[in-house]
């Protein structure tokens, strides 16, 4: 409500109900549990936490006690990164409470969506990779699978961004675990000593047997994260890691006065699960992996059958450690031979490719593993192709060089059962280029697609819940009944020509831009324009992903408003374009796109001759919950990257799934939302993948003139070059990209992105035909939930069976 706002420590006092009259509470005085003296939404929201989290832990326990009992085979989702946003909104929901507590938090005097508000991200991720992972988990426990994650607790998150006052962006820290996090069971009874660098050392007692020896000694320390399905009791569990040293500190050198030495090596242990993505991935494979052996171990079966019992799907190459660790431990420590070792591991893991990039494809020193990787792995292709030395000198594993490294995709893809991409373009892709010689030799059978989904859980009930009480009215299905069965939503096409729930969905789609204008007031002091079109970029800004090519686009709308005559404009339909996301703090291209779209925003914006038509906002500090509240305000949003680049995208269906309307390339799972909802219901532009590498080839040999090529681009990059938005010169290395090489292609797609955006402005003005558009593009959703995906890892993958809870 914004009214009854209690700020932390401040003394008035709220003159009715629970909270006591005069400044004493009346539970205060009895000295019960509510002993909180004042509170204020950040304490209620606690309170309300830790009450969720105990009907959380009993589920949860019966889940594991479940699990114990019945000993199905489990699957294991390593990933290094968890992007989960907040859980007690999501908690509430998967539960079925969020009406008690919202009724129940209003007689306390509090408005609970304030409430919500006060809990911090748990942002242990960069973005689509580990927000994936975020919603497999929701639905491996929405589908009752015995599914566990496993990854890092950082103490920090993904960096917050600021923007400065000249557009650049600044990182500050996020400490997301200050106010304590009523998320996760510290479980100090599950510990593991994991020994960081040292070596493997032949015992002299002549069974042959190794251990593992020297290094510097870590604890890792599990906290465990209550994952609850919808509606069903399995809870399943997210266990994160963190590093603590094992022995305090040196007291020798803190008796001898050195106390910066004393600390020296426990900082440097407590450093591993700092901040997120350390470069030592080791600490958190050893442990993950200790765990599941010891788990795998209490059924008491033959190491042998370690694959009937346990699947590890690895979100791609970052925990490929696990590989070589396992290896290890049933070579030194189970005593089994190699052959037998590798047919359990290549039985037990799966690999994910996310990204086809060359730049993204990991490389990791050689001297880390370099005892434990399946040498013989050249001779087999040797082998198979006799003589052929380059193809041999493509497949190594280790990239000769200095330092000689391992190419972790390949490490990946040869130890997995399954190797996957993440949508059908994408798997081809992967197929042909990254790992072609691979499919040669292993046989295509191994590698498949499993395209992306995400949750409707969170990217529809709860960030959009008048929608969805629309569409369980309409359907006349109860919530988790077409929640868990996304295909239901096909019921809205025949209201597609229903008048009266046409207004109703136009209606939801306008209070949800109200409320992100809202959001833009109070935190950003901005006034947009609600009776605009709603146009979204949001994603990580990056190269590939093409944010320059809207900014450039935006500008070029802006000038030829400038030249237009008052009866031209009054025909011009506004557009407010909105962009948010982060740039890697050392990706200095990106971020100098960052700066080049504030600076825009400050000049367009500014402009009393075209600012009614046209305005744009750059939203600092992207996170989980900030798009919560875009996505649904939505009438547009681009996923316009360089066809191939991008392998699926998932915020796309979250767009989609809320009736916003997309523009695109021929790129990922744009391609595959358009084959649902048809192509007469997206807005694509641009050149196919195939012509791609054609393209940039004649952009090195045969360069054709930006002017002659793009007029209108080569307009635009004149412009800011000329200092229309302020500093030309500062953009110049950015404009340079463009004009030089442009290996995403922004002079060859920029015609038809305009034309693309010019087709938007003709359907947006007949209003009742787009927001039939609109429906039938949510109706047709259902093939991007993400419990399709869990459940095709579970069946063609791991070969898992659900494991439902008694209620
Ligand atoms: C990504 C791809 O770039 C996306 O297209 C894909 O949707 C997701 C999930 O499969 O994976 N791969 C990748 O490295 N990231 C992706 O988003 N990057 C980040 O998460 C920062």
């Amino acid at each position: 409500s914004g009214k009854e706002k209690w700020p932390r420590g401040e003394e008035e006092v709220w003159k009715s109900g629970l909270r006591g009259v005069d400044g004493v509470n009346e539970y205060q005085a009895e000295g019960s549990v509510l002993n909180w003296g004042l509170v204020d939404d950040f304490g209620a929201y606690q309170a309300a936490s830790l009450s969720v989290r105990d009907n959380l832990i009993v589920n949860w326990n019966e889940t594991q006690l479940h699990y114990t009992k019945k000993s199905p085979k489990r699957a294991y989702y390593l990933s290094l990164e968890f992007l989960m946003g907040r859980t007690l909104d999501n908690a509430i929901l998967n539960l079925g409470l969020k009406d008690q507590y919202t009724e129940s938090m209003q007689k306390l005097g509090f408005n609970f969506e304030d409430l919500l508000a006060q809990e911090r991200d748990a942002a242990l991720g960069n973005g689509g990779l580990g927000r994936l992972a975020a919603c497999y988990l929701d639905s491996g426990a929405s589908q009752e699978l015995p599914l566990w994650g496993y990854g890092l607790r950082y103490k920090y998150g993904i960096f917050q961004q600021l923007i400065s006052p000249e557009g650049n962006q600044l990182e500050a820290p996020d400490p997301w675990l200050d106010n304590q996090n009523p998320w996760e069971l510290p479980r100090l009874d599950v510990t593991y000593e994991v020994q960081f660098y040292g070596h493997s050392e032949r015992l002299n007692d002549g069974t042959g047997r190794a251990v593992w020896t020297g290094g510097q000694e870590v604890l890792a320390v599990a906290y465990d994260v209550m994952i609850p399905g919808c509606y069903t009791k399995n809870t399943n569990n997210l266990r994160l890691w963190e590093s603590k040293p094992k022995r305090g500190f040196d007291l020798n050198s803190f008796n001898a006065g050195d106390y910066e030495r004393a600390i020296e090596s426990s900082n440097s242990a407590a450093a591993i699960t700092s901040v997120l993505y350390p470069n030592d991935h080791t600490f958190w494979t050893a442990a993950s992996l200790s765990d599941i052996l010891r788990r795998f171990k209490n059924i008491g079966k033959p190491i042998s059958a370690f694959p009937d019992y346990v699947a590890i799907q690895l979100n791609d190459t970052h925990p490929t450690l696990a590989i070589p660790e396992l290896m290890r431990i049933l070579l030194d420590e189970e005593e089994v031979s190699w052959d037998d070792a590798w047919t359990i591991v290549t039985n037990t893991f799966f690999y994910t490719n996310h990204t086809v990039l060359p730049e993204a494809l990991e490389k990791w020193p050689v001297p880390l593993m370099e005892h434990l990787l399946p040498r013989y792995f050249l001779q087999a292709v040797e082998k198979k192709y006799p003589g052929d030395r380059e193809r041999l000198g493509r497949m190594s594993l280790i990239e000769e060089g200095f330092p000689k490294q391992v190419r972790m995709a390949f490490l990946a893809c040869i130890g997995s059962r399954k190797v996957n991409g993440v949508a059908e373009l994408h798997s081809e892709l992967v197929k042909t280029t990254i790992l072609k010689d691979f499919v040669e030799f292993e046989g295509a059978g191994k590698f498949s697609n499993v395209t992306n989904g995400i949750t409707p859980r969170r990217w529809l009930d709860q960030c959009n819940p008048e929608l969805s009480a629309l569409i369980s009215k309409t359907l006349k299905l109860e919530k988790p009944v077409w929640l868990k069965d996304l295909y239901k939503l096909e019921g809205l096409l025949k209201f597609a020509d229903d008048k009266a729930f046409r207004q109703e969905w136009g209606a939801i789609k306008q209070r949800n831009k109200e409320r992100l204008a809202h959001l833009v007031q109070t935190t950003l002091g901005f006034t947009v324009n609600t009776n605009a079109m709603f146009d979204v970029q949001i994603k990580r800004l990056h190269e590939y992903k093409r944010q320059t090519l809207n900014i450039l686009g935006v500008i070029h709308r802006y000038l030829n408003l400038k030249k237009m005559s008052a009866a031209e404009k009054k025909k011009v339909n506004p557009r407010v374009v909105f962009f948010a996301g982060k740039a890697a703090p050392g990706y200095y291209i990106a971020k100098l796109t960052i700066r080049l779209i504030v600076n825009v925003a400050r000049v367009i914006n500014a402009d009393p001759e075209t600012k009614d038509l046209l305005s744009l906002y750059f939203l600092p500090d992207y996170s989980v919950s900030l798009a919560e509240v875009l996505i649904p305000a939505s009438d547009i949003s681009q996923h316009i990257s360089t066809a191939g680049t991008e392998a699926s995208g998932t915020s796309n269906m979250k767009f989609c799934l809320n009736g916003g309307l997309l523009v695109g390339t021929v790129d990922g799972a744009n391609i595959e939302i358009a084959e649902e909802v048809g192509e007469s219901n997206v807005f694509f532009f641009g050149h196919l993948a195939p012509a791609v590498e054609d393209l940039r080839y004649q952009h090195v040999y045969h360069p054709v003139p930006i002017e002659e090529k793009c007029p209108a681009l080569a307009n635009v990059l004149n412009q800011v070059s000329g200092g229309l938005f302020g500093d030309g010169g500062a953009y110049e290395p950015l404009l340079n990209t463009i004009r030089q090489g442009d290996y995403y292609l922004l002079s060859d797609d920029f015609d038809s992105y305009m034309a693309a955006l010019d087709l938007v402005d003709e359907a947006y003005k007949d209003r009742d035909e787009w927001i039939k558009k609109s429906i039938k593009t949510t109706a047709k959703m259902g093939k991007f939930s993400s419990d399709r995906a869990i459940n095709e890892y579970a069946e063609s993958y791991w070969n898992l069976e659900s494991a439902k809870v008694p209620a």
